[in-house]
């Protein structure tokens, strides 16, 4: 039997407790302390893995998306080597050496804790076997936890499956009775990590057009012991006001170790775009966007006509044109509290001993520091690892009551002329490339 979730419940009760001394509360009997990461296995940069890491799935509309999987001790899910094959590719392109979550930030509003659920609350520990209807049309596979609480390590965790995400385009032919259209199917990959009262789902969805979206959805119940808010820091829940949840803030990070054509020496660009009220002789307001080239290390904020994009350091598609992949900010709520929630972005040069934005359990060197922000310290990127960090802030409402609703936060990252033309454009179509002309 997995250890009961009241035994490591979150609890905030006990007055004048530390964060670290809960988090030494919920790790006792757990077996060896894992103070140190463990050294990734030899395997990893491998090109590939043995059957049962294997994630390979051709989807109805052409496009093959591979990968290898394994299960970190802290981390839970990595996913390494992922490449993507569009009908049309002679062969994979490879996207990520690796791309797995690098931290859950829980503070309360009320200051009385923060949580750091991957380094100091077992989320690992707490993968959760899933019943076959929740994996619908798809593989679970097992997944053996390491250094598991359990006599049985081996959890049925993992999803694989499809998922129809509905119009991929839409175009009307020459007549009425032609219409180009296509739906979109995309694979989904999947576990569900039970931190205290949360369960947490963490989810990477990888389409045919290229896309690949990674989301964290909180569900499970509000946390029991959290009903004491006082105003302003929490949210009336049951009958009257007497049990007000207090609010908190979940900050998600992940973190992306680029490989674009299987190269690591992948360049950096900061696109901004500037809108000028019209001047004389002008009819309309105009638009200009420059390219800052970023070479060292880097933290940025995401707003309005801003994005990024990692550009292959060999790779051109059938055009001619530098392949890349760009990133695509979710919706956030940035939490200022802390300095390694303050940037949505951090760019920091790989290392291969910082792997978690906040509390890494690694020593990585003298003055190195424990936090993402540290790490942006000026170093020039020759292998760059982008940090996203994307906030929620959870003030309760009655609905989030029982059990409560799945909230999802996350962000993208999309092809940027990795292939010539959609990677879904239908045969009748391909001709039209560029500038051209239409047929007579
Ligand atoms: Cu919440």
């Amino acid at each position: 039997m997995r250890v009961n979730s009241n035994t490591k419940v979150r609890t905030r009760a006990a007055a004048g407790l530390t964060v670290a001394a809960l988090a030494a509360g919920a790790t006792a009997g757990a077996g060896p302390a894992t103070a140190q990461p463990k050294a990734a296995p030899a395997a990893a940069a491998a090109a590939d893995c043995s059957a049962a890491y294997r994630i390979e799935q051709k989807l109805s509309s052409g496009t093959t998306w591979r990968m290898c999987w394994r299960y970190d001790g802290k981390a839970g899910l990595v996913l390494e080597n992922i490449s993507y094959q569009p009908k049309g590719e002679p062969k994979p392109i490879k996207v990520l050496n690796s791309a797995r979550l690098g931290q859950i930030h829980v503070p309360y509003d009320d200051g009385s804790v923060e949580y750091d659920d991957l380094t100091g609350f077992d989320f690992a520990q707490g993968l959760m076997n899933l019943a076959p209807g929740e994996c619908p049309g798809g593989t679970i596979k097992t997944v053996k936890v390491p250094d598991s609480w359990n006599e049985d390590p081996n959890v049925k965790g993992l999803c694989t499956t499809t998922r129809s995400r509905g119009h991929a385009y839409r175009m009307q032919g020459d007549t009425a009775n032609k219409v180009f259209q296509a739906q979109g199917k995309d694979l989904l990959v999947y576990t569900v990590n039970q931190v205290g009262w949360y369960e947490y789902m963490t989810e990477w969805r990888f389409q045919d057009d290229g896309a690949i979206t990674m989301n964290v959805g909180a569900t499970g119940s509000l946390s029991w012991d959290d009903y004491d808010a006082g105003d302003g820091r929490g949210w009336p829940i049951g009958k009257g006001a007497s049990a007000k949840a207090t609010s908190h803030s979940h900050n998600a990070f992940w973190r992306l170790d680029f490989a674009l054509d299987g190269s690591t020496k992948n360049k950096v660009e900061q696109y901004d775009s500037t809108v000028s009220a019209p001047t004389r002789g002008q009819r309309a307001p105009t638009t200009k966007t420059t390219r800052t080239k970023v070479t060292k290390e880097m933290a940025g904020d995401s707003k309005a006509y801003r994005w990024w994009r990692m550009v292959s350091a060999t790779g051109k598609n059938k055009d001619g044109h530098a392949r890349s992949y760009e990133i695509v900010p979710g919706v956030t709520t940035k939490y200022p509290g802390r300095s390694y929630t303050k940037r949505d972005l951090y760019v920091t040069q790989y290392n291969k001993c910082e792997l978690f934005a906040s509390h890494n359990p690694g020593n990585c060197g003298p003055g190195a520091g424990k936090s993402v922000d540290k790490w942006v310290n000026g170093q020039t990127l020759t292998h760059p690892v982008v940090w996203m960090n994307i906030g929620f802030h959870h003030i309760a409402r009655d609905e989030d009551q029982q059990p409560m609703p799945v909230h999802w936060q996350g962000f993208s990252i999309a092809p940027r002329d990795v292939t010539a033309m959609n990677p879904l454009t239908p045969a009748e179509l391909n001709w039209q490339n560029g500038h051209w002309r239409p047929r007579r």
